[in-house]
């Protein structure tokens, strides 16, 4: 069986790492949409720096959860047939024993060359990464995808979705696309699909089946 997992925000909330649009989501009274937009690196980069700055300072402090740990152990069933798409920079899937993840929004431990779009890994401040080790242009920035940015993979998952039997979704509100629209597409394409979430997601109405609860609990229990 063909499975592919979409992951959120929410899966890694219990490890400490906050979401976005719960409660207590706002990143020093900003709003994500606030920062995470090629408009406001551009106008106030130091600001977008600080924010990123401190959520991967915040990442050595975080372990992956029983969620997390309980896809790894899916991995070793299902091997090629499992593929984990994250919309979170994290690498809590990665440490908590994943290896087939793709982050579609991009990873807080690489950087990005604004000069020729290389990416190579974020090592240290700021002030202490090397120029791009391509063309040597100092101006880097984080490696993540903003607002009106395209995603990373969206070949190698749209693929994943057309062939899928089974499409599950994880600790994400559903707000924010093309991910929000995965759920339509597998089922387009066949797949059954499935919700796995602290509450109704926006797009919950779409899926199969829905469980609402803590990803900590829920996930392991899909799984084992
Ligand atoms: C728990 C839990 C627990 C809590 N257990 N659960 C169509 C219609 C309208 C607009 C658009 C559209 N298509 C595109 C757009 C524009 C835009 C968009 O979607 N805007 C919306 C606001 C409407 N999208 C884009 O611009 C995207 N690019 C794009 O579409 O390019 C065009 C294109 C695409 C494809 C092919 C060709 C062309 C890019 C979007 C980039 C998003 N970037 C961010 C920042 C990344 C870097 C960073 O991390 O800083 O990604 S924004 C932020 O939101 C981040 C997240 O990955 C993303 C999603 O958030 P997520 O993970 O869902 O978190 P939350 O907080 O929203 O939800 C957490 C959930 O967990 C909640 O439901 C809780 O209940 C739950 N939860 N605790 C289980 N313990």
């Amino acid at each position: 069986m063909k499975v592919v997992v979409l992951t959120g925000a929410g899966i890694s909330a219990e490890s400490g790492v906050p979401t976005f649009r719960d409660a207590d989501g706002l990143w020093e009274g900003h709003r994500v949409e606030d920062v995470a937009t090629p408009e406001a690196f551009e106008w106030q980069p130091s600001v977008v720096h600080a924010f990123y700055d401190a959520r991967r300072a915040a990442l050595t402090g975080v372990e992956p959860n029983p969620a997390h740990r309980a896809l790894a152990r899916l991995e070793e069933t299902l091997g090629d047939d499992l593929l984990v798409v994250t919309q979170n920079i994290d690498d809590l899937h990665e440490r908590g024993g994943s290896q087939r993840v793709l982050h579609m929004h991009g990873e807080l431990l690489s950087a990005l060359c604004r000069g020729c779009q290389r990416r190579s890994p974020w090592s240290g401040d700021l002030a202490d990464l090397p120029p791009c080790p391509r063309c040597g242009v100092t101006e880097l920035r984080p490696d993540v995808v903003w607002f009106g940015e395209i995603p990373y993979e969206m070949d190698r998952i749209f693929a994943a979705l057309e062939t899928c039997d089974l499409f599950v979704s994880i600790g994400t509100s559903g707000a924010v696309y093309p991910a929000a629209g995965f759920v339509q597409a597998a089922a387009s394409y066949g797949a059954r699909t499935l919700e796995l979430n602290l509450l109704p997601s926006d797009g919950t109405d779409f899926f199969d089946e829905a469980r609402h609860g803590p990803a900590s609990e829920l996930v392991p229990e899909w799984v084992d």
